[in-house]
């Protein structure tokens, strides 16, 4: 089956297409970034071509996770690349962590949430909250991806006002008692670790590594997703968990905690989405070069230049967005609410470049011939979890006239 239209059954048929993605440039970023940035990218996008590209669209068709990804993603530096090297970090700067993510994210959303959440959900809060005797234990062996690790801060009842949360932990001695439940929670069925957020007794906010074998543990796996299907997400129950206090974060005693984890792993996919964008493009790009329709390249049309043109205005504004960003997280002044803008932002115009790429590849673009469809799913994920589309604006609006809509 070829690229042009030749009827979706073979397409579907088709499994481990060769890779033709080209990353896109059009104002010189290339030049804003160092030699070590690129380097890293390189090595990413290489990866994903070998070890994503040719089993994604079958692992998304089948829900499944490509756990065995972990080990690789390890290898490639994949896990908290802007942590120091001695708690199992890369030791990088914050850009690089940036198109890292862009490289992953250009392959699947899911696999970027994979080293999301084991880098910046995990490694991040033990790396910064958690005690000395934590970050030896766990870091090096969650950096190798030797151990598996998952973040537990949404419950049923409260999704985007994570502060209500009523999962609890009472005091016991040596340990706290820990009981509630968490909900969407990425990895988990898959996880040897979680860090876990729970309201202790005078009410503060305080969070703990729970391992899998705890007596009371347990983490179903959610069905039936549409987007984001080769990710693995699940629920965490706790039923009178015993955790030792010498796994609880001893400063942190407030939503500061969970929410500085947020910050981190948000502004990875401030710069993942561009990755996912970009795919769409180039695929919608070639496509529209390849397919003729009227006797002529689809391309030709003012139409399809439109959409084209769009497209790669809003990829290169995101990416300019993303990389002053990563020069002001490295200088430490990147504010919670600017972080905020650039998720919000760059997914909401990776979700419209997804779209406007599937019109552009006409049927062919509902196929798996094409990475479009599962971008565009995937999206739809992305901008919902790490805070909502709504809740940043309205992060947005509180940061720009002092008045907190919330509450
Ligand atoms: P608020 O009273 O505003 O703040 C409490 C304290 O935290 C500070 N703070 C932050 N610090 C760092 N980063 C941030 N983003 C911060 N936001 C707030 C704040 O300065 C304050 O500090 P202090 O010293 O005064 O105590 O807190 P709030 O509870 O009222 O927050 C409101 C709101 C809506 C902003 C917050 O709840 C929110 O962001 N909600 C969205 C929930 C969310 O994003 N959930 C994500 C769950 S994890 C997930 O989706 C993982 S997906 C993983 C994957 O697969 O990739
Ligand atoms: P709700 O909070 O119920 O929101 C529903 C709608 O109401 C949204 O449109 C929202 O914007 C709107 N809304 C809510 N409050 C307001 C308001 N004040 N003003 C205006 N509109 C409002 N969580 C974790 O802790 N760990 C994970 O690893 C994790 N992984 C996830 C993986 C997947 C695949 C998904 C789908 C979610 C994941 N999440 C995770 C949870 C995710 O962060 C939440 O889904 C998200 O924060 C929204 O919460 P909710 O789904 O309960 O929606």
């Amino acid at each position: 089956m070829s690229s042009k239209n030749n009827g979706a059954q073979g397409a579907i048929e088709k499994k481990a297409k060769e890779d033709r993605f080209q990353g896109h440039d059009y104002y010189n970023i290339d030049e804003l970034l160092q030699e070590d940035h690129l380097l890293a990218r390189d090595a990413v996008r290489s990866w994903v071509k070998q070890e994503v590209s040719p089993i994604i669209e079958e692992y998304s068709e089948r829900a499944e996770c490509p756990t065995h990804l972990f080990k690789g993603l390890a290898e490639i530096g994949a896990f908290g690349p802007s942590l120091p090297v001695e708690y199992g970090g890369g030791g990088m700067d914050e850009i690089a962590y940036g198109v890292i993510m862009q490289e992953l994210e250009r392959g699947d959303s899911g696999v970027r949430s994979m080293a999301s959440v084991q880098g910046s959900l995990v490694m991040y809060p033990i790396f910064r909250f958690g005690s000395e005797e934590q970050k030896r234990k766990y870091l090096p062996k969650l950096g190798q991806g030797e151990l598996i690790g998952c973040f537990g801060l949404t419950e049923p009842d409260y999704g985007s006002n994570p502060a209500g949360m009523v999962t609890n932990v009472r005091d016991d001695g040596d340990a706290y008692i820990l009981n509630g439940a968490k909900m969407w929670i990425t990895n988990s069925p898959v996880a040897d670790i979680a860090v876990v957020w729970a309201r202790d007794e005078e009410g503060a906010i305080r969070g703990m590594i729970v391992e899998k074998d705890m007596k009371g543990y347990s983490a179903p796996t959610i069905h039936g997703k549409w987007s984001l299907r080769a990710s693995i997400t699940g629920e965490l129950v706790f039923e009178d968990v015993r955790v030792p206090k010498k796994n609880v974060f001893p400063e942190v005693k407030s939503m500061k905690g969970p929410l500085s984890c947020l910050s981190k792993a948000r502004y990875g996919i401030a710069w993942g989405a561009i990755g996912a964008a970009m795919d769409c493009y180039d695929s919608a790009l070639r496509y529209a070069l390849e397919r003729q329709q009227f006797g002529r390249p689809i391309g030709g049309f003012q139409l399809t230049q439109k959409k084209l043109a769009e497209m790669i205005t809003e990829i290169t504004k995101a990416q300019l967005l993303a990389w002053r960003l990563g020069t002001l997280a490295n200088k430490g002044k990147a504010t919670p609410a600017q972080i905020s803008m650039a998720k919000r932002n760059n997914v909401n115009m990776a979700l419209e470049v997804a779209r406007e790429a599937r019109q552009i590849h006409g049927g062919m673009g509902i196929t798996n011939e094409y990475p479009v469809m599962r971008h565009l799913m995937n999206l739809e994920t992305v901008l919902t979890y790490e805070g909502t589309h709504d809740i940043h604006l309205l992060i947005t609006g509180m940061d720009v006239t002092g008045l907190n809509a919330f509450s």
